[in-house]
């Protein structure tokens, strides 16, 4: 969806539009945001994810031409938490906000700081997923309720060709528990025959998701990486360990409370992690 002007400049949804994106994420699984970040941190972003990535494949080993991680050419990598990255238009988002906490209430946590990138050169597709695991094994034949929001920033225009995230959206998140285990039924051979997309959109959008919708990645048929940035929020009372996102100190004492809030189960006062 596109959010108006008004809402554009105010930073803050109209209560309406807050309710659909609750009901599209709790029905279909996900909501989009077109075009909401300006061109120009995106770009920003954008150049410094490149090196990110041009040292990640560095210190792997990678090459685009050999292929790696099966020949999808995907790298997940955590991103350091620091400029231009860590700005809080980005982890406390006002828009983002103000839907995650309506699902997960106003207690919830920052818990994943990465990105994902559909490098060029890859042949094949991820197999089909769920970001999230059964929490009760085989077990559970109930469905549970929400306890993770993916948040997605693409920080290059998202086309048919250069490797958008697939979803299958419409209900593969309302599944009982036990089908996120690792012995429910094989996603990607179910997947084959049902209904997905190519989740295409302008740079700068933000994509809001339950973690249990089925997704996969696909090859990138440009010659610049696809790169977006990912963030999980979680349910408080889900959240049992302490967190893994290293947060220095000065950057956590120039944030606001309310940012304060979302990262206080994660690793404070340790160096931003390095790629
Ligand atoms: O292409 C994407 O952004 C999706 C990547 C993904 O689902 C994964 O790496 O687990």
């Amino acid at each position: 969806m596109r959010l108006s002007a008004e809402e554009l400049a105010s930073g803050k949804l109209k209560p309406e539009t807050i309710e659909l994106a609750v009901q599209l994420i709790r029905i279909n699984g996900y909501v989009l945001f077109e075009e909401v970040m300006p061109r120009t941190q995106v770009e920003l972003l954008n150049s410094h994810m490149g090196d990110q990535l041009t040292s990640f494949m560095v210190k792997n080993n990678f090459s685009l031409e050999e292929g790696f991680h099966d020949g999808t050419n995907h790298i997940g990598l955590y991103v350091p938490f620091e400029k231009p990255f860590c700005d809080e238009s980005i982890i406390a988002n006002p828009f983002v906000l103000d839907v995650v906490e309506q699902i997960l209430g106003s207690d919830c946590l920052l818990t994943y700081f990465a990105s994902n990138t559909s490098m060029p050169l890859g042949t094949k597709p991820q197999k089909v997923h769920a970001d999230m695991g059964a929490r009760f094994g085989d077990q559970c034949e109930a469905n549970l309720p929400i306890t993770n929001l993916v948040v997605n920033y693409p920080l290059v225009d998202v086309t048919l060709e250069n490797g958008p995230m697939e979803v299958w959206s419409g209900g593969t998140h309302l599944h009982p528990d036990k089908w996120y285990s690792s012995n429910a039924h094989d996603k990607s051979v179910l997947a084959e025959h049902m209904q997905s997309f190519k989740a295409v959109m302008p740079a700068g959008s933000i994509m809001i998701r339950d973690d249990r919708m089925w997704h996969r990645g696909t090859p990138n048929r440009s010659d610049k990486p696809r790169t977006n940035i990912a963030l999980i929020y979680s349910l408080a009372a889900a959240v049992h360990h302490p967190g893994g996102i290293q947060i220095p100190q000065e950057t956590y004492d120039s944030f606001s409370d309310k940012t304060k809030r979302l990262v206080r189960n994660e690793r404070i006062g340790v160096p931003a992690i390095q790629n």
